[in-house]
């Protein structure tokens, strides 16, 4: 026989019910099983939380873990549940849990894991599986499929559990993976076979381990330290880049003390916007494209030189063309020394977590720090009071109907008066308006689609953001983007939480204008049903739908959603033409790149 699912043995701490409900019990004195030992070895771990989707061969899990005192709250789609569990540990520093079933289960939160790891967001996805004697041998078990050997290329470890006083070990072993050095994904595999062993109680209790010291600093060596304020006080035209490693540190005070300290301007990227307020005198955000080619010292912090910084090359780094290098120095601060000179060269590498690296600077630095030369300081203000200017013009505008900008124009004035609130985003254009537009002022609040420009965070991000920070969210979906886990509105329902989607809806991936060309039945490719109302979705499971048109129906729409508390989406109706293919990185599309 294949896999069933695990019963619970009557006696012990808790029983199964007419319904196959289970209630808890007291705990035997003499035996405990795998399931109270994963339980208890996350709770002594400190780990409160668990996102996920029971079935086979976790169902009981779930309700023992719920009996136990966790909070299980549970998706319609595992990748959601896995979005979650990694923005949770974004933003707490603890690896998010993310449960699921055996193999489709495990497939579908593995985008997660792969994201996670990524983005460097510490989480445990847990899978349940099969027998693993029926599945080496390949005899066609339920669900058979090699998870371990799966998640192992996609996750930073990979641990698999058979024995139930190795469970303390196991999750011991995940939770350093997943949190110490470089935060990722781990992947652990709890086989079905393991929850129903039963162990002795006290030899069960003596295997957990409560983890000491899971991310242990890692303090930078004093000749990095100098080096690099060598280079910095060499600098005639320095920028400091924050990065979402930066945001994960939670070292706000010390890097804002040394942005002050030093003047020296500096750029959030999307995940680092807030660290200190974009509307920060030294914020240079809105010179962007104007700082990273004059730059002549660029100190990164938790960010990293890929894709989303040109490789540290090329003519945005004012090089001759794509591959040329620009002639900046580079100083960079990452916890992983293997990120040194991934692009171009680093000169000056400070290897530390982002805490230890910025105190030492700082105590480098002294109390007279010469100022950025005012020539530099000038030229970035100028051209950023000129597009801020712009944009404000810009956005004054009141078109019918909405486009990108009017609408982000309320957008960003509720987040200015709701500066607690997580802001979740994405989209393409959706993405790129409300990075520029809407402002952050305060570190972790926005969470959106990361190093893969991945699309389908949305529900799940906002799920967990809720959860784990109590406070409202706002999510702004584009109408694409949403599709990927707008199944999730059932859950911000089920658990009431505050949680506001607005989704720009403009008919389509992009924009909703294509034209089938061959006048054939189908609409084209990026199109979808014009006129759709998202709004009526929610309602279906009680919450509020909102169809809105105007800038002052959004407006209403999301103050009376953030003073409620209830869920709402509101369907924000875009001009159909207002977006551009691929938002601001048209230039990665090969159809571009051919015109
Ligand atoms: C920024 N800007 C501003 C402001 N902030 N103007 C006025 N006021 C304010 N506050 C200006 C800024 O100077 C830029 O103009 C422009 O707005 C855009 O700024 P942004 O967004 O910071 O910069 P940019 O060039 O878009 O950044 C590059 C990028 C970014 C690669 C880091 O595009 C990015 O994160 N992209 C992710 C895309 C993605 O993942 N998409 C999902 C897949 S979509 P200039 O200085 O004039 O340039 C599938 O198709
Ligand atoms: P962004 O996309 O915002 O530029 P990245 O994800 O590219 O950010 O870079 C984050 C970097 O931060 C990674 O190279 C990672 O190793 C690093 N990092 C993560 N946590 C820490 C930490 N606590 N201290 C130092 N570096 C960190």
């Amino acid at each position: 026989m294949g896999t069933v699912e695990p019963q619970v043995a009557s006696g012990q701490d808790v029983k199964v019910v007419s319904s196959g409900q289970i209630v808890a019990n007291a705990q035997s004195q003499d035996v405990t099983d795998g399931f109270h030992l994963v339980i208890d070895a996350l709770k002594l771990n400190g780990i409160d939380t668990i996102f996920g989707l029971p079935g086979i061969p976790i169902t009981d899990f779930t309700r023992i873990a719920q009996a136990a005192g966790m909070r299980v709250i549970s998706f319609r789609h595992e990748q959601n549940a896995g979005n979650a569990a990694a923005i949770a540990g974004f933003m707490t520093q603890k690896p998010g849990i993310c449960l699921t079933v055996s193999a489709p289960g495990f497939l579908n939160g593995l985008t997660a894991l792969a994201n996670a790891t990524t983005n460097c967001f510490p989480m445990i996805l847990i899978s349940g599986s099969s027998e693993r004697e029926i599945v080496d041998l390949q005899q066609g078990d339920y669900e058979e499929m090699d998870q371990l050997a799966i998640a192992r290329p996609l996750a930073k470890a990979a641990f698999r559990v058979l024995n139930a006083e190795d469970i303390g070990v196991g999750i011991a072993r995940a939770i350093r993976a997943a949190v110490s050095g470089r935060p990722g994904g781990v992947y652990l595999d709890l086989p079905a076979k393991l929850f129903p062993q039963t162990i002795d109680a006290d030899l069960g209790k003596k295997s957990l381990i409560k983890v000491v010291d899971p991310a242990p600093k890692q303090i930078p060596a004093p000749e990095a330290v100098k080096r690099a304020l060598d280079l910095l006080k060499g600098a005639k035209r320095p920028l400091i880049i924050l990065g979402k490693g930066a945001a994960y540190s939670q070292a706000d005070a010390e890097i804002r003390s040394f942005i002050e300290k030093t003047g020296v301007p500096y750029l959030p990227m999307s995940m680092a916007k807030g660290l200190l307020p974009d509307t920060h005198p030294q914020c240079a955000s809105a010179a962007r494209s104007f700082v990273l080619p004059e730059a002549d010292v660029v100190m990164l912090v938790g960010a990293r030189l890929n894709w989303l910084l040109s490789h540290g090359k090329g003519k945005t780094w004012g090089g001759k063309d794509h591959k040329a290098w620009g002639g900046q120095k580079f100083l960079q601060i990452d916890i992983s020394p293997q990120e040194m000179d991934s692009n171009v060269r680093i000169d000056a590498p400070v290897v530390g977590d982002v805490g230890s690296c910025v105190s030492a600077l700082l105590a480098g630095i002294g109390s007279n720090w010469p100022k950025p030369p005012a020539e530099w300081l000038g030229a970035i203000a100028e051209r950023k009071n000129n597009n801020i200017a712009k944009l404000a013009e810009t956005l004054a505008k009141n078109p019918t109907p909405m486009n990108f900008h009017s609408a982000l124009a309320v957008v960003r004035d509720i987040v200015k008066a709701n500066p607690d609130a997580c802001l979740v985003n994405e989209g393409a254009n959706a993405l790129d308006f409300t990075r520029s537009i809407v402002d952050m002022y305060k570190p972790r609040k926005r969470l959106d689609v990361g190093t893969w420009g991945v699309m389908g965070i949305g529900m799940g991000f906002s799920v967990a953001a809720a959860v784990v920070s109590g406070q409202p969210v706002i999510a702004i979906e584009g109408d694409s983007a949403f599709g990927f886990s707008g199944m999730e509105v059932e859950t911000l329902c089920r658990y009431n939480l505050p949680v506001c989607v607005v989704i720009f809806n403009n008919n389509g991936v992009y924009r909703g204008t294509d034209v089938n060309p061959t006048g054939g039945p189908d609409v084209a490719p990026t199109v979808f049903v014009k006129g759709a109302r998202y709004d009526k979705l929610i309602e279906a499971f009680g919450g509020v739908g909102v169809h809105a048109t105007t800038p002052a129906e959004l407006r209403k729409a999301m103050e009376e959603a953030l003073r409620s508390r209830k869920p709402t989406l509101i369907n924000a109706v875009i001009d159909e033409s207002a977006g551009t293919e691929s938002g601001r990185i048209t230039s990665l599309n090969p159809s571009a790149k051919k015109k």
